[in-house]
């Protein structure tokens, strides 16, 4: 670590200001002019490979431009690359260099006021990468600045800073320092079968040489079923009695370094046949699964009032909910009622409806017998 400051010593000694009314106040440093561009800068000229995190609340903002964020790479005359939390609910990585801004990426991050989120710019090489919350959002490449001091700063806002800290981002031998999270997978296509996904990339301080996907098909279960050098697409099948399944990535350097897993992405089982038309209209609920009766062999019968759809209902998912946390799914059918095995404990069911371009709805979930349970209402 090259630098850390959480304020708690009540002062801002090593930072230097230009513009702006900055404080140290509850612990934390504060800019409190909406009126100005104001930067506080701390560190070293020479710094080139690293990464500066602060937590910011952004506390008033003047217009929609306003801003709050980060800055690495500040060179003496103000050039700097930037990672800021806009008013207009946005998120900008970018450069300024002699008064000139070129925004190199942006995304949409929801910025209300009084909230504390993390921003962390991470400068390596041409390599730049924003990350929010955790999570890297945004990506570039520019070659104009090589090294300066790191920043905190506002537009028009007014805002706290804490928990400031550089990290290097510089090679070593050997390499103990893990890769940054890359971004949570995100889905291109479900089929019946399989689901494809893809992910941001992220950076190490060597490099990342694969990426390690995972998958469960209970809350608890994340089971590493894929190692990839890029960043997909990577398809996988969907597993058939899943209720839904849960999928997230890791990145690792060639030294088995391997970063923090990225947050869930969850797929519902799909239906079992192609999504097709336009239709945006969801079917009705189902009504709750009834045990209506028991085969010959013991088997339970579910059955429930239909849902009804613009155009059709093609197919119903029974689902089980027992143990508290186990969900599978027990059936695929195209009539309301299908035939069950249900073992474990205070077994719950519930029935979602399918269109064609499935679309969906879902009965309550309620305790698998023979009456159903009034729902409670509003
Ligand atoms: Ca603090
Ligand atoms: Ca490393
Ligand atoms: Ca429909």
């Amino acid at each position: 670590m090259l630098l850390s400051d959480d304020f708690q010593d009540g002062n801002a000694a090593g930072w230097r200001t230009s513009g702006g009314r900055w404080s140290v106040a509850d612990e934390t440093f504060r800019q409190d002019s909406v009126s100005a561009r104001a930067t506080a800068r701390t560190g070293d000229q020479s710094w080139s490979d690293y990464a500066v995190s602060v937590r910011v609340q952004p506390l008033a903002y003047r217009d929609s431009r306003s801003s709050a964020g980060v800055q690495a790479r500040v060179q003496s005359d103000g050039s700097h690359y930037y990672l800021t939390t806009r008013a207009d609910n946005k998120v900008e990585l970018g450069r300024v260099v002699s008064g000139r801004t070129t925004v190199l990426a942006t995304a949409d991050y929801a910025s209300a006021l009084q909230f504390w989120r993390s921003l962390s710019l991470v400068v390596k090489g041409s390599q730049l990468i924003g990350v929010v919350n955790g999570t890297p959002l945004l990506n570039a490449t520019d070659t104009r600045l090589t090294r300066g001091r790191a920043a905190v700063a506002t537009n028009y806002a007014t805002a706290a800073f804490d928990d400031v800290r550089v990290d290097g981002w510089t090679a070593t031998s050997p390499d103990t320092q893990a890769p940054l999270a890359p971004g949570r997978p995100s889905v291109v296509e479900v089929t019946p079968t399989t689901v494809t996904l893809t992910w941001r990339p992220t950076i190490d301080n060597v490099g990342v040489v694969d990426y390690i996907v995972y998958q469960g098909e209970q809350f608890y279960q994340q089971i590493p079923v894929r190692t990839v050098t890029g960043t997909g697409p990577v398809t996988l099948p969907f597993s058939p009695t899943a209720a839904s399944m849960q999928f997230s990535v890791a990145a690792r350097d060639a030294a088995g370094n391997v970063s923090l897993v990225t947050d869930r992405t969850s797929v519902p089982q799909p239906p079992s046949y192609p999504k097709t038309g336009d239709d945006a209209v969801a079917p009705s609920a189902p009504g709750s699964p009834v045990l209506s009766g028991r085969t010959a062999d013991g088997r339970g019968i579910l059955t429930w009032t239909p849902a009804t759809d613009n155009v059709a209902v093609r197919e119903y998912h029974v689902i089980l909910v027992t143990n508290i946390d186990e969900v599978r799914l027990l059936a695929k059918v195209s009539e309301p009622t299908a035939t069950v095995t249900v073992n474990g404990s205070n077994p719950l069911v519930r029935v979602i409806a399918y269109d064609a371009a499935w679309n969906s709805a879902s009965s309550p979930l309620v305790p698998y017998g023979p009456t159903p349970t009034p729902t409670p209402t509003a």
